[in-house]
């Protein structure tokens, strides 16, 4: 492990808390587990994308005879709730601190009457794995965004109070008519003045259409995960952006997944296509006062690390002002274990390949890789305050 000056801290992390678990085993749509006779762990199937694989595999009633390569969804190991076992994966990579997260898709489906005691509940179980861990974990919580709104801000000053809790985890649906709905204004306002930033994260992809009909019988889930996903993130921020969200919540600070998929490469042509469109021609004064989409990315979003290349990863540091003051290292753990055979309680590609592309494109051993790695997400998530 590194030494109390360069701390290597996860960001992007996520944790599968047993009231979450519980709730999904007793699902019959998507978000679900299940178990299949063919294999040994049972699965978590909660892309839209699966939803075919998953119905036909039950219109069978054949499962016994698919191998684990064919069946919906992911396998569910020790890696999705056990601490031991993120500690012992912190560990093998060298990570000092995760700032764990439920996963995608979080509450959003969950009935509205119940969303606020299931936020609480699994906010608490958050609470006392960190507790466990010793100040090795934090977190991002989760948010009742199906709740009435007087239960949701609630809730918002219930995880303020929580000593391990660094900011909420939020997805791209919002109060289900995206980041951009007026309606949410004031709970961005709430998260900005309690200090929580705001970690968004992808869910819902593309259309299933768009991958054509090849795509779930021969591809696996790689397009949903490397387009569909940044394709999201990219679009709810634009979003925000275009409707004002980040002028009328000027404190509020927002960490992108996945380097805040492909807003980098596509800032430019955002705001290229703003400047040449008559709804925002800077009113009758003619004087644009709009903040350009590179100034938001300079003051109020960072990004994660998970890009898994040198070139995407510069390109993230060259969007966000050419510093690297505005990127935080991450894992996704527990998804994108080793394939096939590969041991899970070894080295991750999937971990190697992120680490591997700071020191590329920052050098290793420099101040500006161990900024990314750790220094900037004690920073800004302020990780050294009780
Ligand atoms: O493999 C996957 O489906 C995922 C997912 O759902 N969420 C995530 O953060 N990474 C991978």
């Amino acid at each position: 492990m590194s030494s109390s000056k360069s701390k290597v801290v996860d960001v992007h992390t996520h944790m599968y808390p047993p009231a979450y678990v519980e709730l999904l085993e007793s699902r019959k749509t998507i978000p679900l587990i299940r178990r299949f006779a063919g294999a040994d762990d049972p699965r978590y199937v909660i892309l839209p994308a699966e939803v075919e694989a998953l119905e036909k595999i039950i219109a069978s009633g054949d499962d016994a005879s698919s191998s684990a390569a064919h069946l919906p969804g992911r396998p569910v190991t020790s890696h999705f709730s056990s601490i031991e076992q993120k500690l012992h994966f912190m560990d093998t990579h060298g990570i000092d601190i995760s700032v764990i997260s439920l996963a995608n898709p979080w509450l959003d489906f969950v009935a509205s009457a119940d969303a606020g005691e299931t936020a609480k509940t699994v906010s608490q179980d958050f609470s006392r794995m960190c507790e466990a861990a010793e100040g090795r974990l934090y977190f991002f919580a989760t948010l009742p965004l199906t709740a009435p709104p007087e239960t949701l801000l609630a809730s918002i000053g219930h995880i303020r109070s929580l000593r391990y809790c660094r900011g909420v985890i939020l997805g791209t649906t919002g109060l289900g008519n995206g980041l951009d709905d007026p309606a949410l204004v004031p709970i961005l306002h709430a998260l900005a003045a309690n200090r929580l930033p705001i970690f968004l994260h992808p869910h819902y992809g593309l259309p299933s259409e768009v991958w054509g009909p090849r795509a779930t019988e021969e591809y696996g889930h790689v397009l949903p995960l490397a387009l569909g996903f940044p394709m999201e993130t990219t679009i709810a921020v634009a979003r925000m952006y275009l409707a004002g969200v980040f002028d009328a919540v000027p404190d509020l600070r927002m960490l992108l997944a996945h380097s805040g998929g492909t807003l980098p490469f596509l800032a430019g042509r955002i705001e290229s296509c703003v400047a040449h469109d008559a709804h925002f021609d800077g009113g009758s004064s003619g004087t644009p006062t709009r903040r350009t989409i590179w100034q938001v990315l300079r003051e109020q979003i960072y990004l994660d690390a998970v890009i898994y290349s040198e070139v995407g990863l510069r390109a993230a540091i060259d969007a966000s002002g050419g510093t690297p003051d505005r990127l935080l290292f991450g894992t996704d753990h527990p998804f994108f274990p080793p394939p096939r055979d590969g041991d899970a309680q070894g080295l991750w590609e999937s971990v190697t390949w992120n680490a591997a592309a700071v020191k590329g494109a920052l050098g290793e051993g420099s101040a500006a890789a161990a900024k990314v790695m750790g220094g900037n997400a004690v920073e800004v998530l302020r990780l050294y305050e009780e």
